[in-house]
Order: structure tokens, then sequence, then C-alpha cells
């Protein structure tokens, strides 16, 4: 059972860039999830169908928390904002809630004005962070995940990882 204020880098992954197995690309709809993300943690998180891990077909990806970049089919909004953003995510059981169904949930690192359930969302994963964790306590949790948005962002402002940001599949909707 994992306790709050472990000492964790403040990065992951290798400063050469993105290590075999990624960049992974993946892609779904974003759909309803347990309801947890924004009432009990306040972290809300955009889920996809699990089917959208299937990666080249065949191959399914660890379970465990990652880092990369998001691309919502937003309509175009006025105020500058792009459609690709980095994000954190989770691909697992959730030990904490115990889980009986696998889920992949993304939190992108961005303030919304509004949800947007049914956008289709596509994933470039380039880091993994950590193995899911069980906890002692729901802040412990709480605790884990801003850290895991502050190393999320952090490594991807190295050059080798932030070029990834105009990577052709994150805006490609029309698959
Ligand atoms: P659910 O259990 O249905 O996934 P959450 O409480 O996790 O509900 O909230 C997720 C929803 O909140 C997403 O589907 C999305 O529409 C919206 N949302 C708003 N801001 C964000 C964000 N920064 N990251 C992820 N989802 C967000
Ligand atoms: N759930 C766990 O039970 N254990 C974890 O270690 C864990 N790590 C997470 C890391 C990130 C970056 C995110 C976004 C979620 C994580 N979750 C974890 C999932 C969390 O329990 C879930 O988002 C909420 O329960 C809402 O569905
Ligand atoms: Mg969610």
């Amino acid at each position: 059972m994992r306790a709050p204020a472990t000492e964790r880098p403040l990065t992951v992954g290798s400063a050469e860039g993105p290590e075999d197995p990624f960049p992974l690309r993946l892609s779904g709809p974003v759909i309803k999830g347990f309801g947890r993300g924004s009432k009990e943690l306040q972290i809300p998180t955009a889920n996809i169908p699990i089917g959208g891990l299937r990666v080249g077909g065949c191959e399914t990806v660890e379970s465990g928390v990652y880092y990369g970049y998001a691309g919502l089919d937003l309509p175009a909004t006025t105020d500058g904002d792009g459609k690709v953003f980095p994000m954190v995510m989770s691909i697992g059981w959730n030990p904490f809630y115990k889980n009986s169904v696998r889920s992949v949930e993304v939190h992108i690192i961005h303030t919304f004005p509004k949800d947007f359930y049914g956008v289709q969302m596509n994933l470039v994963i380039l880091g993994f962070i950590r193995p899911e964790f069980d906890y002692v306590s729901k802040e412990a949790l709480i605790e884990d995940i801003r850290m895991d948005i502050r190393v999320g962002v952090n490594s991807l402002e190295r050059d080798k990882y932030r070029k990834f940001k105009n990577d052709p599949y994150l805006t490609d909707f029309e698959r």
C-alpha cells in the first residue's frame, strides 16, 4: 500500500527521446467513466474505450501511468487555443478503487470551459511514469497524481519530446 510523499524523480525516460515501445499511438471517442475523476479527486480524466488500446492490431499495453500528448477534435475556438495538449494517463484497474474493468483515462493539462464527451481523442504516448498502486488514502492517491502531472510536464519539456506535439496523428481526425 502506497503512502504519501514518496520521493520521486522529476523527469522519466531517456533525454535522447522516447524508447521502444514508444511513441505509442491510439485513439477513441471520449466515453463516460465512473464519474469519480472530477467529483472525488478534482482531477477529471477523459476515458476512451479499452479497445483503443490495440496498437498495430495485436499487442497490448502494460498497466501503469504514462505521459504524452492528446489531440482533441473540438470545434475551432477564437481564443487561439490549439487542439493538442500535454497529458498524463492511467491504463489499468485503478487498484485503489478495485475496479473490475481495465480503463484508459487521460488527464489533459489544460482548463476546458465545458465537458467534451463523444469527441475523438488521439493520443501519442511518449513514456512510462510508474506502475499503478493501491493507496493508504484518497489524499495519497491525489498527491501522487499531482506529482505525475509535474513529472509529465517536465519530461515533455525536452527537445526530443516537445517535437511530438506536431505529430500528424494527433490532429488526424478522419480515421
Ligand atoms: P468520467 O468518469 O465520466 O470520466 P470525470 O469526472 O473523470 O468523469 O470527468 C471527465 C470528463 O471531464 C471528460 O470526459 C471531459 O469531458 C471533461 N474534462 C474537462 N476538463 C478535462 C481535463 N482537463 N482532462 C480530462 N477531461 C476533462
Ligand atoms: N488509480 C489507482 O488506483 N492507482 C494509481 O496509481 C492511479 N494512478 C493514476 C495516475 C494518473 C495520472 C491518473 C490520471 C489516474 C490515476 N489513477 C490511479 C486513476 C484514478 O483512480 C481515476 O482517475 C479515478 O478513479 C477516476 O476514474
Ligand atoms: Mg474519467
